[in-house]
């Protein structure tokens, strides 16, 4: 078939006008898997591993790696959107939701309107309660049917796809529920304490 200027513009269009609703203002697209970390990957012993739910101080569960791969596992495919402006399509995550986690100690919802994740080596960032449950947030210990690779956050990190990614906290050890908002690690240095990427919410006044 002939290769004219027309027919290449009529078909490029399409995928554009499709692509519009699917990457949120002031993105593009990658293929690659960038990574944005703000200290060193940390060396994690699965053996000292642990994971915990506290509702403040109060713990209300703790996982080993063998009993948090117990708890049942959820695959989902969702595009992710990083604040320095690059969005991946149809990843692939499985790990264990937060739904779960909170079910595994008894729980039909969050015990507190906010939660802050923790992280190995310090990292934090906070979030309403309401945007880490009912299917929205998981635990991930695979990524694209593999271990998570170290400097993506083996071997657990939080996955929170409609929110800007540095809520998607690598190296995760525990969530915190708390009764006020507090601001995490990126929210205490100007970053956005929301953090929706169809808004734009970059930075603090977004
Ligand atoms: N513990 C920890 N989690 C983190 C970060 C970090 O520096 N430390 N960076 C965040 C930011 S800003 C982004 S964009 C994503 C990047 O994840 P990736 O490196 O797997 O692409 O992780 C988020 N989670
Ligand atoms: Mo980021």
């Amino acid at each position: 078939m002939a290769e004219s200027p027309i027919s290449r513009g009529f078909r490029a269009r399409p995928r554009l006008e499709a692509h519009r609703h699917r990457i949120p203002p002031g993105q593009h697209l990658v293929t690659d898997f960038p990574v944005l970390s703000a200290g060193p990957t940390p060396a994690v012993d699965l053996a000292r591993w642990r994971f915990s739910l506290r509702d403040g101080e109060q713990m209300l569960g703790e996982w080993s790696w063998d009993a948090f791969n117990a708890l049942p596992q959820t695959e989902i495919k969702t595009d992710i959107h990083c604040v320095t402006t690059w969005s991946k399509f149809d990843t692939v995550w499985r790990g264990v939701t937060v739904d779960d986690l909170l079910r595994a100690v008894g729980r039909d919802g969050p015990p507190a309107p906010y939660v802050m994740m923790h992280s190995i080596g310090g990292y934090t960032t906070n979030l309403p309660s309401a945007d880490i449950v009912d299917g929205k947030a998981m635990v991930a210990t695979q990524f694209d049917n593999k271990p998570l690779d170290p400097e993506h956050g083996w071997p657990a990190r939080l996955v929170v796809p409609h929110l800007y990614f540095w809520k998607s906290a690598k190296w995760i050890s525990g969530l915190r529920f708390m009764p006020t908002n507090e601001p995490g690690f990126w929210e205490e240095l100007g970053y956005h304490e929301y953090g929706d990427p169809w808004k734009e919410q970059r930075y603090v006044g977004d």
